[in-house]
């Protein structure tokens, strides 16, 4: 039985079509800078959103109409709506998904009982998998809505939970290669603390970092070789989590000797929240070399929550791809839309509508970076207002030749500072947006 009887295969209908369930700028097979669209951007829709959000919010109760769902927490639910999700993915085109353990399968009364639950769900995954060729970007493990995890999970005060979630994340690591995923993702959902009257935070970091370390050295023995990511977020359900930014990972993952297993998934709406740009987070990790992928989205920069919406601003969009595209690209990540629809987009094709738009807005933000790119429109500016470290004392200060003696010999001598030139940023907005009006 089809779950999306009324909708065709989305395609590809140029800048002119007005047809809303048609792209206008993902042309999956047009070459931009020497790849196809579908290879930079490497689309994904996320399971939990997409096909587990049910519209409630605090004050009130399910809204979403999804008739492939029953409702129930049986496994022969979670098998269908597995085929309902493969034939939505399947007529979008996005060539990847995201899944939690959780999402896909429900949670039984035991570890044993959860994995086997799993076990029946991974099966149908496959064979959705095998029937269309969509493939895993990555899997996760959610540790953090079962009580259990209340205090956190890997840095909870109660080991067992610390021990309980190991199990968790060993299983979603086997499940993750068993299906073939290209990278595995940790989010720390509750990693953090409420108030820093109960917590001791250096044992909670020596323990998240230990958690990690775990998850590594198992991926080695069972020949798991996808791409580990951390995914930053600084609030939200705690009121700090330790993972609040890209560099606040980053450095973790230096303190802690983890700088080679793992690279970073920025999320927009994490960045905003985090008192960031998303091109500030991109940009951070792209020059630390731990760029491995982004969650698409967009906040309300009029509420302070992860609103999680579709994003669809080009200007956005576009300092996304720019940024993307001077660090050499998402790879093995990808564009994962870790967005919802709406409480009132209650209908099972806004779906549709949802991710049509969003793929359309990163594909013109690609094509839009690109003809940025080509001209050299920024950098040649960014080059030259540093010209003065690639000769004289800026080389020396470089290269360490300076020291303070030479540079003060060097003012001494020279009395004052050369003079400065303009950050001219009101002609490179303007100059941006020429590009945004320019591309067909
Ligand atoms: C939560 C969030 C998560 C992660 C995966 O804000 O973004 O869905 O992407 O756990
Ligand atoms: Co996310």
């Amino acid at each position: 039985m089809s779950a999306f009887p009324d909708v065709e295969k989305i395609r590809y209908e140029g800048p002119d079509s007005t047809n809303p369930l048609a792209f206008r700028w993902y042309n999956e097979d047009e070459v931009v800078e020497g790849k196809t669209m579908k290879e930079h951007m490497r689309f994904s829709v996320v399971y939990w959103h997409t096909f587990r959000a049910t519209g409630t919010d605090p004050f009130g109760s399910e809204t979403m109409v999804r008739p492939w769902d029953d409702g129930s927490n049986s496994v022969e639910n979670a098998q269908n709506r597995v085929r309902a999700a493969f034939e939505f993915i399947e007529k979008l085109g996005a060539p990847y998904y995201a899944f939690h353990d959780r999402d896909v399968a429900p949670e039984g009364s035991s570890l044993a009982e959860s994995n086997s639950i799993l076990d029946q769900v991974v099966k149908v995954l496959q064979e959705e998998q095998d029937r269309t060729g969509i493939k895993l970007l990555w899997g996760t493990a959610n540790l953090f809505s079962n009580p259990r995890y209340m205090h956190g999970a890997s840095t909870s005060c109660n080991a067992d939970a610390f021990a309980f979630a190991a199990c968790q994340v060993k299983k979603c690591l086997e499940v993750t290669l068993e299906l073939g995923g290209v990278n595995y993702v940790f989010w720390g959902g509750r990693e953090g603390y409420q108030n820093l009257l109960n917590t001791d935070m250096k044992r909670e970091l020596d323990h998240m970092a230990r958690f990690m370390h775990l998850a590594v050295d198992y991926a080695k023995e069972i020949g798991f070789t996808g791409q580990f990511l951390i995914e930053p977020k600084p609030k939200e359900p705690t009121k700090h989590q330790y993972d609040s930014d890209a560099a606040a990972c980053i450095n973790f993952l230096r303190a802690y000797d983890l700088m080679d297993s793992f690279k970073l998934n920025l999320e927009t709406n994490h960045a905003t929240l985090a008192g960031h740009t998303m091109m500030h987070e991109l940009d951070y990790a792209g020059h630390q070399g731990a760029l491995g992928s982004i969650d698409a989205n967009t906040g309300d920069l009029m509420l302070g929550w992860d609103t999680d919406q579709f994003p669809t601003n080009y200007y956005l969009t576009t300092e996304c791809m720019l940024t993307i595209l001077k660090y050499g690209g998402l790879m093995p990540g990808g564009v994962n839309f870790d967005a919802k629809v709406r409480r009132e987009s209650f209908e099972p094709i806004d779906l549709f509508h949802a991710h049509v738009g969003g793929m359309d807005a990163f594909a013109r933000g690609l094509k839009t970076a690109a003809a940025i790119r080509a001209d050299n429109a920024l950098d040649d500016f960014v080059a030259t207002r540093y010209e003065s470290w690639d000769t004289g004392i800026g080389a020396e200060i470089e290269s360490g030749q300076a020291d303070m003696k030479s540079l003060e010999s060097y003012m001494l001598e020279k009395k004052e500072a050369s003079s400065n030139s303009s950050g001219r940023q009101e002609m490179l907005e303007h100059l941006f947006n020429r590009y945004l009006d320019s591309v067909r």
